[in-house]
């Protein structure tokens, strides 16, 4: 009754390509904040693991972006510290592995084959226990009566069909900040972002282990009649399928240097097919508004920062006068341009603060309670003319200039106006109680809470209403999407 259809093998094989994508497209993202930590505030120097051989400087500031470790492209994919290209890929796969899974589990549970990983009795944890005695011994256990597999193989499928992948789309989802904003409960429950993070990587960990597992039990069974069966659904011709079997490796080999390489070359490329791809979905999560109102106790206290302030003398002076003299301007497609002092914000805010979580791509995240002028409330004052479709962030701080780590440019973000109107979009002017400290963007800044951090510009000095954005800068909506593989939704 169990034999192995052809969906089932076409499923096999697909899912050799999925998870070894998976598996280096994800070791780049590690790569990038290369610590995993157990709550949420990261405080530096407190991670539980750390996956790089750089030491930080204890008692001087640096931006985590100086914490990237680059991954030889051997290992990760693309490698180089690619973060944004390492992403891409990881959702692009997501696509196609979500769906082929569920393809798979109607079929499975279609035609019954799912009965083959249930086990018969509880009897079958104490037999897969005495299997792997047995293979320790170098001796092939028998299957079980009735199925194709022993109890120490059928357990082991049942841990890496059923339990695994449900497991890590889940956490892989709470990583996201359109999703965890959303469900800030669940989010908590799960034990917030950092103890997410280390799931995932369990589960990666999980994964690793059955493959050499499964790996090793193939061996032992025979290659050839063993991956016959997942090439002709049957081990009556070992040679001629352990021959096609390694050919399809062969080919997985060959596609990870194709998709390394066109990352490396021709990185445009691969942000086309994520925007075909991934878009369509990041897309509809910016209608998830973030809905957090944690508990302004518990922000973090050492709250990390990414980027370099502005270096000018006129920024300098402007921070020794309290900015006094700053003028936030506000113009562009609106009815009612204004010119709008720090006070003058404070005032129109009146006190309202939220206390949020923020999610940098890189994967650190830290709580704040930040105080401000919700943007919808300012954009109902200024008064958005019809033509207008998206709010542009012009900041004071040159990457280049200010960061020795970055190519030229201002930096500058961009958001259609439904996200902009989120009623946790916010145009902060202070950080839990004070104002703004320099390295998070004083004097003001934004906190766009439903997407990934640099979508928050800092030290901004301008906001503008614009009908078009992509004849400002490079064209694709903000600094890192222009400089970098950054989606302007990236909402995961
Ligand atoms: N002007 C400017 N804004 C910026 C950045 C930057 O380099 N320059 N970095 C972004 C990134 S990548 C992140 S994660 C957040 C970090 O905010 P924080 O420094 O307050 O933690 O700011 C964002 N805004
Ligand atoms: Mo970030």
């Amino acid at each position: 009754m169990y034999d192995f259809p052809w969906w089932l093998r076409a499923e096999h094989f697909l899912n050799i390509i999925f998870v070894t994508f998976f598996i280096r497209s994800g070791i780049e993202i590690l790569g990038t904040f290369p610590r995993l930590h157990t709550n949420v505030h990261t405080p530096a120097g407190k991670q539980w693991a750390e996956f790089t051989i750089k030491s930080m400087p204890k008692h001087k500031y640096y931006a985590v972006g100086a914490e990237y470790e680059d991954y030889s492209p051997i290992i990760s994919l693309p490698g180089r510290g690619l973060l944004g290209q390492g992403r891409y890929w990881h959702f692009i796969v997501v696509m196609g592995y979500v769906s082929c899974f569920v393809i798979y589990y109607i079929l499975l549970f279609a035609t019954g084959q799912w009965g083959r990983y249930i086990p018969p009795s509880l009897a079958a944890f104490p037999e897969a226990a005495h299997n792997m005695v047995s293979y320790l011994a170098f001796q092939v256990p028998d299957h079980m009566p009735g199925y194709p597999f022993n109890a120490a193989q059928q357990l082991a499928y049942a841990f890496a069909i059923f339990v695994l992948p449900p497991f890590m789309i889940f956490t892989g989802m709470f990583q996201s900040p359109a999703v965890n904003t959303h469900w800030p409960k669940i989010t908590k429950a799960l034990g917030g972002r950092q103890m997410i993070r280390s799931l995932h990587w369990w589960g990666l960990i999980a994964y690793l282990g059955f493959i050499v597992g499964h790996v090793t039990m193939v061996l032992i069974h025979g290659y050839g009649s063993e991956v016959s069966k997942m090439v002709f659904g049957h081990s009556d011709q070992p040679l001629a399928g352990g021959i096609i079997f390694t050919i399809g490796l062969v080919l997985v080999v060959f596609l990870h240097i194709w998709a390394t390489r066109t990352s490396l070359e021709r990185p445009r490329s691969v942000e086309k097919l994520n925007n075909i791809i991934v878009r369509p979905l990041t897309r509809q999560l910016m209608k998830l508004p973030s809905r957090q109102q944690l508990d302004p106790d518990n922000v973090t206290e050492h709250f990390r920062a990414s980027g370099c302030p502005p270096q000018t003398d006129e920024y300098k002076a402007m921070v020794v006068h309290d900015y006094e003299d700053f003028v936030l301007e506000v113009g562009g497609l609106v009815e009612r341009p204004m010119r709008l002092s720090v006070a003058d914000l404070r005032e129109l805010a009146a006190g309202y603060e939220q206390t949020t979580m923020h999610n940098c791509v890189q994967g650190f995240s830290s709580i704040g309670t930040w105080g401000g002028l919700p943007l919808p409330a300012l954009l109902e004052l200024a008064r958005p003319l019809p033509g207008a479709t998206d709010v542009v962030f012009l900041c004071f701080q040159n990457m280049g200039r200010d960061d020795a780590i970055y190519p030229e440019g201002w930096y500058y973000e961009s958001c259609p106006l439904m996200e902009a109107n989120q009623p946790q979009t916010l145009v902060a002017t202070s950080l839990n109680g004070e104002s703004i400290p320099v390295r998070n963007g004083a004097p003001l800044r934004i906190r766009q809470e439903i997407s990934t951090g640099f979508r928050s510009a800092k030290w901004v000095e301008r906001i503008e209403v614009v009908g078009r954005y992509d004849i400002i800068g490079k064209g694709r909506g903000g600094w890192f999407e222009d400089f970098d593989s950054y989606d302007r939704m990236q909402m995961i």
